[in-house]
């Protein structure tokens, strides 16, 4: 039986390695250095229901790269060059599929593995990391698989036993439409909440009503050139985003959650990404949200006067 090797142990990396291991696939963690010597054993996975189930899985360093079979990469967009690099022994025939946040990486992981089926995996499932180890599974939601390159075509078989542990998984020829579509959420979501420190819900509050109005026809009139003849409508695309607010009201957006506790965000391959290919198009308001989370990530990484 094939193994899922998990790069980044975060939360939706552990809430798939857990649903997958749930239905008897082998799952094991592509671990970095701080880990090793200390590697905790069992994952702790609160399901939907509130049970607990701990999930043994095997941790993995890059020198074991090289019996790597399938490689799913949850790392954080900004470190997904580096850690794929580590993985000097990865053989040419393994299947990459990049889950990470944001846009903006295909180019650069296609120059850096030009011979891997490449495949890109959009997941709307909802995660929070509570402790390390220690991951609770939020909510429900679709995913998407599609390649990213001609070699990543080969690779649609993926799909079934992925729907049999997260439920509704399709493929999608054209899998950056999908990227999209979950950028043109995140692009919204992510900014305001982390920017104003508020949980995803609080951004129907009344204060964020005006803002929340004019980033959306931003990112919407950006991602809708993006998209072309299959672009969704704006009412759709308005409907969609208040649900996934609604669903996912009592947790904290990933930007958020890093501003918060003074790591790096995925600021430059969310905003950054539709800043980039604004082409013309007005959005003040992403550029002022991209300029305030990046002051705030400098002022991080100096130290205290
Ligand atoms: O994907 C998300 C994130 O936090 O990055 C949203 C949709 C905003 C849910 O929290």
């Amino acid at each position: 039986m094939m193994e899922w090797t998990i790069l980044g142990a975060g939360a939706l990396g552990c809430v798939i390695a857990g649903q997958l291991h749930q239905k008897g696939e082998q799952v094991g963690f592509m671990l970095s250095e701080r880990h090793r010597g200390h590697f905790h054993p069992k994952l702790d996975l609160i399901t939907l229901s509130g049970s607990h189930q701990l999930i043994n899985s095997q941790p993995r360093f890059p020198e074991h790269s090289r019996k790597v079979e399938c490689l799913l990469v949850f790392t954080k967009a900004y470190n997904v060059l580096d850690a794929l690099k580590e993985l000097r022994h990865l053989p040419k025939s393994t299947p990459v599929i990049l889950f990470n946040n944001g846009m903006g990486l295909t180019e650069q992981v296609k120059a850096l593995l030009p011979d891997n089926p490449l495949l890109a995996g959009v997941c709307n499932h909802g995660a929070m990391k509570e402790q390390d180890w220690l991951v609770r599974h939020t909510g429900k939601g679709e995913t998407w698989l599609g390649p990213l390159n001609e070699a990543g075509k080969a690779w649609a078989h993926l799909v079934k036993p992925l729907a049999a542990a997260l439920g509704h998984t399709e493929w999608g020829d054209d899998i950056a439409l999908h990227q999209r579509r979950k950028l043109a959420v995140n692009a919204v979501m992510n900014p305001l909440t982390a920017c104003n420190n508020i949980s995803n819900g609080q951004l129907l509050e009344p204060r964020f009503s005006e803002v929340l109005e004019q980033l959306t026809d931003e990112v919407y009139q950006v991602i809708a050139r993006l998209d072309g003849n299959d672009a969704e409508t704006k009412e759709a695309y308005r409907r969609r985003l208040h649900q996934v607010i609604e669903q996912t009201a009592t947790n904290s957006s990933s930007m958020q959650q890093d501003l918060a506790c003074g790591r790096k965000t995925e600021i430059d391959y969310i905003s950054g990404y539709m800043l980039t290919h604004a082409d013309g198009l007005p959005v003040p308001v992403s550029q002022q949200l991209y300029d305030e989370i990046k002051k705030r990530e400098d002022s991080m990484q100096r130290p205290a006067p």
